[in-house]
């Protein structure tokens, strides 16, 4: 393989990227939905999942690549999960069976 310059700069970025940028995303639940059904984080991120209906949610997942469980929670608290390892997370909530949302964990 020729090492060009773009090459090179992508090998760079790749490998300052991992922890460099780690964000935080926000999925309210309201209505009995998420804000968003498709989410997709990079492998370190956080998502914060924010309960914006009066009434309590709990999250969770069963997922492989991350699984967890938020608990019971009411109006106006968040809890957060760290998406440590790449993958699809499917989110739920225990309270709600028609909540959904796929988290795709990217490299
Ligand atoms: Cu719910």
């Amino acid at each position: 393989m020729r090492i060009t310059p773009n090459l090179l700069a992508t090998l760079l970025a790749l490998a300052i990227a991992p922890g460099a940028h780690a964000g935080e995303h926000v999925v309210t639940q309201k209505n009995k939905s998420f804000s968003v059904t498709r989410l997709a984080v990079k492998t370190g991120d956080t998502v914060r999942f924010t309960n914006d209906d009066p009434f309590n949610h709990n999250i969770f997942s069963l997922s492989e690549v991350k699984s967890f469980d938020l608990g019971s929670y009411g109006h106006g608290l968040s809890k957060t999960v760290v998406l440590d390892k790449p993958g699809m997370v499917e989110v739920e909530c225990a309270v709600h069976p028609d909540m959904k949302l796929m988290v795709e964990v990217r490299k």
